[in-house]
């Protein structure tokens, strides 16, 4: 199957051909397409230089899926062009997440909701994604009314120039700045902009995509997003309270037997889940399971996984695996 990405020169793009690679996904060729500053610059998959072409020559190319992640604007631009040519486009920005014409997509939790007329779907927040993917086995089983989530996020969800803030000011380097703060030994209360309600786009990215990908509005969400000075993964202290009562030990073997999901949970042992464990993972760990003693039937968890593998990549080639095992491409 021919395969083209879009932003391959970038932080998630790089993630997605390593991605396509380990996993098999059956890449007969590959395309990879990037700004017109980077058309002619080769990128290495599975062992084979391609050169970057620019958008216009990656739709002639006529390839049967293209993974999008060249920021919100290219898509709003492109993806529907390529969805014209019969291009099937999934989509890692937030452009077109809360579209009701479009799906928005963790293979967990609604696979099933996608059609072969679904040309552009989109691939969720990262917080979002290792969120709902903790929370779908519990909530078919107990039905969630409330989740309270504060969230702990790596700096390459910012993308490379953070990473490069983070690691210059460690080496004492004063280089360009990513966030308006330092975020080495600081913790920053703020991802993404500020929205009229005092919440982060984050926080309300968080709100929304949840409900539309668990399909249901009822469940009630509320978030603090913070970054910290991590790289391997975004960590989530999530509080949820159900509609009914839940056993512990039953709430561990539904999220152990759950797909995507490993339980990291002893505390005699101290074994939690940590970012410096889930980095290049494609699993969402969860762990520090107990019961909220201050609320009935309310549970506390910590929920680690790799912001640009699940919360990215491995999600959106997920996405495609699907479509492929179902004739749907
Ligand atoms: P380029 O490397 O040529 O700038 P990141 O999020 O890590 O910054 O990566 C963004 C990705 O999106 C890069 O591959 C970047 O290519 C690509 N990109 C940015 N703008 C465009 C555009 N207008 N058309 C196609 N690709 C783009
Ligand atoms: C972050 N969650 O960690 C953001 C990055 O909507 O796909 C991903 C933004 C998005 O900064």
């Amino acid at each position: 199957m021919k395969v083209a990405v879009v932003g391959a020169t970038g932080l998630v793009g790089t993630k997605m051909l390593q991605v396509l690679a380990e996993r098999n996904f059956p890449v007969t060729e590959l395309v990879p397409v990037a700004s017109e500053r980077s058309v002619g610059k080769e990128v290495e998959f599975k062992g084979k230089k391609y050169k970057v072409v620019s958008m216009t020559d990656a739709i002639a190319a006529k390839p049967a899926v293209a993974l999008f992640s060249a920021g919100g604007g290219t898509s709003t631009e492109w993806a529907p062009k390529f969805a014209e040519a019969g291009i099937t486009v999934i989509d890692n920005s937030s452009a077109w997440r809360m579209d009701p014409t479009k799906k928005l997509v963790v293979p967990e939790v609604n696979a099933d909701v996608l059609t072969a007329a679904d040309k552009v779907i989109a691939n969720p927040n990262c917080s979002t994604i290792q969120m709902v993917v903790a929370l779908q086995p519990l909530h078919k089983k107990y039905q969630i009314k409330r989740v309270v989530v504060s969230t702990y996020q790596s700096v390459t969800g910012t993308g490379v120039k953070a990473v490069d803030q983070l690691l210059n000011e460690r080496k004492g380097i004063v280089g360009e700045m990513a966030y308006k703060y330092p975020i080495d030994l600081n913790v920053i209360p703020q991802i993404d902009v500020f929205l009229e309600n005092g919440y982060t786009k984050e926080e309300m990215k968080m709100v929304k995509e949840t409900c539309k990908i668990m399909g249901d509005d009822s469940i009630r969400v509320t978030a603090t997003t913070v970054r910290i000075p991590v790289m391997g993964g975004h960590s989530e202290s999530v509080n949820v309270e159900f509609a009914n009562d839940f056993d512990l030990n039953e709430v561990k073997a539904l999220l152990s037997s759950a797909p995507g999901i490993v339980v990291v949970d002893d505390p005699a042992t101290q074994q939690y889940p940590m970012p410096m464990d889930a980095h290049e993972k494609d699993d969402v760990f969860v762990g520090r399971l107990r019961r909220d003693e201050t609320q009935a039937n309310t549970l506390n968890m910590w929920i680690v996984s790799d912001n640009l593998r699940k919360g990215a990549a491995t999600n959106a080639v997920q996405i495609a695996e699907y479509l492929q095992g179902k004739g749907l491409l």
